[in-house]
């Protein structure tokens, strides 16, 4: 990996002491997001995780390089970037090799996380199974991905503009844990409550640390995901929800959007449909989720620390 990964030094500096560092993801910022207030995101993100006593390791490619832990420059060139690819898995080595930046995805952020030693990762919402993908067999990568990279994920979910019960399905079949952060039920990302059961929740940061450090005794290959609902009185409208979402889906296909373009498509329909309201709750979403990787990536290392580790 010489020269194709650069490790920013505090973010170095940190994993190697065991003190919390949280991965951070950049198509989130670069593609879920319009700008210029998806900069604005992308460094309050970075804020919250510092203000709870944790380094924050955005993730992205920049010039052909892998960076774990991009500086503010290199976010703000990325946000404000025109054609930055959106970058999965199968698109790293292609997008390194021709010296391109990139954003990444849940997929290869939790990859390029592990290899640079970061257990936890803080993201909006998980790619899944989406609506009609037994004709499309549209479902994202970062299922398959999640299933043989042993990170800790924290998101609200699945976006509810996917197939949350086949998703689930999916995650199921795939081994992936899942537990639900001081709720039994699978959060719907802008909303608290997707409708589906989980089997097991979790009350605290510390019963969190507690899974990780079994599954680095057990030597889990697959990822842990913290199902981590948006507040109820913080929620989208549940009406204003279910239309915006048969108008976005129905223009998806109408333009004849497919592949890696249907997320960003329907997620600025979303957010133009309903006015920024659903970009309010989007943003609440992800500093959610930071905040509390942030305060889980704490407890695992006091855990660590206590252990003589
Ligand atoms: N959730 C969001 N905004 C996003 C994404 C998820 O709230 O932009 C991105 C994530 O990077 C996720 C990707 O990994 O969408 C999934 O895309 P696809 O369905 O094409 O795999
Ligand atoms: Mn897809």
């Amino acid at each position: 990996m010489n020269g194709l990964i650069r490790i920013r030094p505090d973010v170095r500096d940190a994993t190697d002491r065991g003190q919390p560092v949280v991965a951070l993801e950049s198509t989130l910022f670069v593609h879920g997001l319009p700008p210029p207030m998806n900069l604005e995101v992308a460094t309050e993100i970075e804020r919250i995780v510092r203000d709870e006593g944790g380094v924050p390791a955005t993730i992205g490619l920049f010039r052909g390089q892998i960076v774990v832990g991009l500086t503010s420059k290199e976010i703000e060139q990325l946000s404000t970037g025109a054609d930055v690819p959106k970058v999965s898995v199968r698109d790293l080595p292609i997008a390194l090799a021709r010296g391109s930046d990139g954003a990444t995805t849940v997929a290869s952020t939790s990859v390029l996380a592990v290899r640079a030693g970061i257990p936890i990762f803080a993201t909006g919402g998980l790619g899944g199974v989406h609506r009609g993908a037994a004709d499309s067999w549209d479902e994202s990568a970062d299922l398959v991905t999640l299933s043989r990279t042993p990170i800790t994920v924290v998101c609200a979910g699945v976006k509810s503009i996917l197939d949350v019960a086949a998703t689930l399905e999916r995650l199921e079949s795939l081994s992936v844990s899942v537990v639900g952060f001081r709720t039994s039920r699978f959060p719907g990302f802008y909303l608290a409550d997707s409708g589906f059961d989980l089997d097991w929740s979790v009350s605290n940061e510390e019963e969190v640390a507690a899974i990780m450090a079994v599954r680095v005794a057990l030597a889990a290959e697959s990822a842990l995901v913290v199902a981590n609902p948006i507040p109820a009185e913080k929620e989208l409208d549940r009406g204003l929800h279910d239309r915006v979402l048969e108008e976005a889906l129905a223009a998806a296909s109408r333009t004849g959007i497919s592949g890696k373009a249907v997320t960003p498509f329907v997620l600025d329909h979303f957010h133009r449909a309903t006015e920024d309201r659903s970009l309010r709750v989007n943003m609440d979403i992800i500093y959610n989720n930071a905040r509390l990787a942030a305060r889980i990536a704490r407890a695992h290392a006091g855990q660590r620390a206590a252990a003589g580790e």
